[in-house]
């Protein structure tokens, strides 16, 4: 991780651990929001492994901001430095994503995760904090409103429920250092699946009719749940697949119009199993084979 602008030796792949071994993530520390999205002006720094990166490429496509916002895609396995991209960055001459962080401010500290919303004339770090930057996109793209205001108070309380339980839940069970920490994190996904397996009978996305940012939430855990997480993370109770509402669900996101262009299972299979604290060798399972997954890259 950066402290003080300079990139330090003793970095983990491992986030920070509480008192019973579970994973913490790092809280986001670029918070601005622009007022427009003027074309040309802004970047965003992606890893396809990445589910929070993740949410913000399906909400560039969803609203229509291919050619306003420009996007770099960093290599799929964490080196000892951090992400790394394949040729050096046009915009900023960086190998590495912290040079980009140090970039935007040679005192920062903290991690340099993805996604990264960049500001080309000001030269700097907007945001990096995929929630924020999915809102952005949303509030300043087009098309159909991902965060209406008639049912922002229900996909507020199902993003409090699917953050702890989904999308950091399989982490927490992966990262998992104690069998409790594990257990626990483990239970609680396999919890929330079922939750979310019941609330879909009779609906077509999580909050009925409408598809809403929560869709795409949920979808970014769901796409990687069985190619990954079902493996390397050890969410193993039951296969993503073995919830039908929910599979058919998973489905529909993908068959909208651009949103399969961002999934990526390749980088999403050989970023995750090369996490050489979960995985030292850094072997890659043959598997998982499955039907929906076979037209993708
Ligand atoms: N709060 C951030 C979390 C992003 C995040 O944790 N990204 C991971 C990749 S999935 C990362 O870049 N990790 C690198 C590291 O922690 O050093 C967000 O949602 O944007």
């Amino acid at each position: 991780m950066l402290i003080d602008g300079k990139w330090t030796e003793d970095w983990q792949p491992v986030q920070a651990k509480d008192a019973k071994g579970g994973f913490v993530r790092q809280v986001s520390t670029f918070r601005d929001r622009p007022e427009v999205l003027t074309p040309g002006r802004y970047h965003l720094y992606v890893a396809l492994i990445c589910p929070w990166a993740s949410r913000t490429l399906i909400a560039r496509k969803l609203k229509g901001l291919e050619e306003v916002v420009s996007v770099s895609v960093l290599e799929p396995a964490l080196t000892s430095q951090g992400w790394e991209f394949a040729t050096p960055d046009p915009l900023t001459g960086a190998r590495y994503m912290h040079q980009v962080y140090s970039k935007a401010d040679p005192h920062v500290s903290g991690r340099a995760t993805v996604p990264v919303l960049w500001d080309k004339v000001t030269g700097t770090i907007v945001n990096n904090e995929s929630a924020d930057i999915l809102r952005i996109f949303n509030d300043l793209g087009e098309g159909p409103d991902l965060y209406p205001p008639a049912l922002r108070a229900e996909i507020d309380a199902l993003n409090e429920v699917i953050y702890p339980g989904l999308n950091n839940g399989v982490y927490r069970a992966g990262f998992a250092t104690t069998q409790e920490a594990y257990d626990e994190a483990v239970t609680l996904v396999f919890q929330t699946l079922a939750d979310l397996e019941a609330r879909m009978e009779g609906r077509t996305w999580l909050m009925g009719e409408t598809f809403t940012e929560v869709d795409i939430r949920t979808f970014v855990t769901a796409v990687r749940f069985d190619v990954a997480y079902h493996g390397i993370f050890k969410c193993n109770l039951r296969r993503f697949a073995d919830h039908p509402r929910l599979q058919a669900w998973m489905e529909r996101v993908l068959a909208l119009p651009g949103v399969a262009e961002t999934v990526n299972l390749s980088h999403i299979k050989r970023g995750y199993y090369s996490i050489k604290t979960l995985n030292p060798n850094g072997i890659l399972p043959k598997g998982p084979d499955l039907a929906w997954a076979r037209g993708l890259a």
